[in-house]
């Protein structure tokens, strides 16, 4: 099958990393936005934009499944900005996916751009839950991922920063496919129970995947500087463990 990511940088890795090695020898392809990243306090209307252009490179390309490796995309498109049904490919929702994972009246904080906590979508799914919600939007913690700085003092400092003198919950939501890899730092940071929306997407797909043995195939896709994104996806998804292709594309110009 031909499974379809996109974020605006290096940060869906993390869910494409998972879904990878989980089902294996398929064909995935990556949209790094790069160039456009954070998306997190981009207008709203520029990245529906550009995601309108992506879905239509996707649906040209013939991709089966479009995972949603970006919560701040994700929170716009479940408000409607954007007309799925118009498209082949099968969407899954990052945002549905990190819902599944919480339980009912449990006490819950939600790390996320500044842009998914100003939707309002999170807050919304999460209603029937009934959940004590508390947000925090992170707006440092992207840059600083997307600049290499995952480890040490600045890392720790930044964390510290938005998440200092906070009480102890149930869950803790990383609504931001970047911040897995910080979470090392916001383990130490904030007590509970870290929910990783990409394990509910791995849980979703295995409706639609079967476990193929063969070496899996990535072609990413980068509007940005290609050798940065290159270094960093070998950091965060192994060097020679996969068959990758890198290409230019840029969208919404
Ligand atoms: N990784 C994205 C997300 O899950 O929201 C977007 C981060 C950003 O561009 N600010």
């Amino acid at each position: 099958m031909k499974i379809g990511f996109f974020d605006s940088g290096i940060g869906g890795l993390t869910v494409l990393k998972k879904v990878v090695n989980t089902f294996k020898g398929h064909q995935y392809f990556y949209f790094g936005d790069t160039l456009n990243v954070p998306y997190g306090s981009k207008p709203i209307k520029k990245i529906i934009n550009i995601l309108k252009e992506l879905f239509q490179f996707y649906d040209n390309l013939g991709i089966d499944i479009v995972v949603s490796a970006c919560n701040t995309s994700d929170s716009i498109i479940l408000r409607d900005y954007i007309d799925m049904s118009i498209y082949n490919f099968r969407y899954i929702s990052i945002l549905k996916n990190a819902i599944s994972q919480i339980d009912k009246k449990e006490k819950v904080l939600l790390l996320a751009t500044e842009n998914t906590v100003k939707t309002g979508t999170y807050r919304e799914l999460l209603v029937t839950k009934k959940t004590k919600l508390t947000e925090i939007p992170c707006p440092l913690f992207v840059p600083l991922i997307e600049e290499g700085i995952w480890h040490g003092p600045i890392a720790e400092s930044i964390v510290n920063f938005y998440l200092k003198n906070q009480k102890e919950y149930d869950k803790i939501i990383l609504g931001c496919t970047h911040y897995p890899i910080l979470e090392k730092h916001i383990k130490k940071s904030v007590k509970g129970k870290i929910i990783d929306p990409a394990d509910g997407i791995v849980e979703s797909l295995k409706s639609y995947l079967s476990v193929i043995s063969s070496p899996p195939k990535i072609h990413f896709f980068v509007s940005g500087d290609k050798y940065k994104f290159i270094h960093n996806s070998e950091r965060i998804l192994g060097r020679n463990n996969y068959k990758v292709q890198y290409s230019t594309l840029v969208f919404g110009e």
